[in-house]
């Protein structure tokens, strides 16, 4: 492809941060061949280049949409209309110990835990369904304005993920909306949003079809941070252009990160630099 130019200089292979910022924010047909001023004022995200420390099987049919660490296990919350469910699964086997389905007509979406309770969102339907955490029994269901994407908690509450650039911060109890947030990359707004982490306070998010995690400020709204995940999703090697990464979760006790993607075989645990 042609290399973009920004600020009138071409870029640098070597200049990591250029080419795949830009595919993050704009088509590199669209991209200006002088940054605007305010792209020109805004901080440039952090590369973060995460280090694998571990692999554990993954279920290579999940079409992932969500991914947490609950009660000394992954839960997975897996789409498509028809094949959803949200499953308990062992992490060193990959075997699921508890599964849950969702309606056939609905398209399950993320998935986030809150005080012994999971939550777990449809795409369309703008309903969320309730689940025991440890039995995966159905509680009920919520109500909720708009599509459902990614999903995850805070000490507060839930944020939700819709796929365009803003974040919707929900109740936990009635997922009334408390406020929304606009994730900007360098001064402009990144749309795209997907599986949701909350991690030492920071927003982690998938960019849908893009090999990177964005870390946000909750506060600003500011990306911070990219996280690479090129080698990973090389290493998978997925010909399937939606099998895109898609699942982070937080083992907070243990401070592990894991990632995934859709119908990948692998859950890998990664560390992210100091
Ligand atoms: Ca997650």
């Amino acid at each position: 492809m042609t290399r973009p130019a920004i600020r009138g200089k071409p870029v640098a292979m070597t200049r990591w941060f250029l080419l795949p910022l830009v595919a993050l924010v704009a088509p590199a047909s669209a991209v200006p061949q002088a940054a605007t001023p305010v792209a020109a004022a805004a901080p440039r995200p952090a590369l973060i280049v995460p280090t694998v420390v571990a692999r554990y099987p993954h279920d290579s049919a999940a079409f992932t949409e969500g991914l947490i660490w609950n009660g000394g296990q992954l839960v997975e919350s897996v789409g498509l209309e028809g094949q959803s469910d949200v499953r308990r699964v062992d992490l060193a086997t990959g075997k699921v110990t508890a599964r849950a389905t969702i309606p056939a007509a609905q398209f399950g979406e993320g998935l986030a835990a809150w005080k012994g309770q999971l939550v777990s969102l449809t795409w369309h339907d703008g309903i969320a369904h309730r689940w025991s955490a440890t039995s995966l029994k159905r509680l009920g269901t919520l109500r909720y304005s708009g599509e459902g994407w990614g999903l995850a908690s805070d000490a507060t509450g839930l944020v939700r993920s819709d796929g365009s650039a803003t974040l919707t911060f929900h109740d936990p109890a009635t997922l009334a909306v408390r406020r929304t947030l606009t994730v900007s990359f360098a001064g402009r707004p990144l749309t795209q949003l997907n599986e949701l982490e909350v991690v030492d306070g920071a927003i982690l998010a998938n960019v849908w079809h893009q090999p990177f995690i964005v870390r946000i400020d909750p506060a600003s709204g500011r990306v911070t941070g990219v996280i690479d995940l090129r080698a990973i999703v090389a290493e998978v090697g997925a010909t399937d252009p939606e099998a895109v990464a898609n699942g982070i979760a937080w083992d907070a006790a243990k401070r592990r990160l894991f990632v995934t993607g859709k119908r990948w075989p692998t859950v890998f645990e990664i560390r992210l630099p100091r």
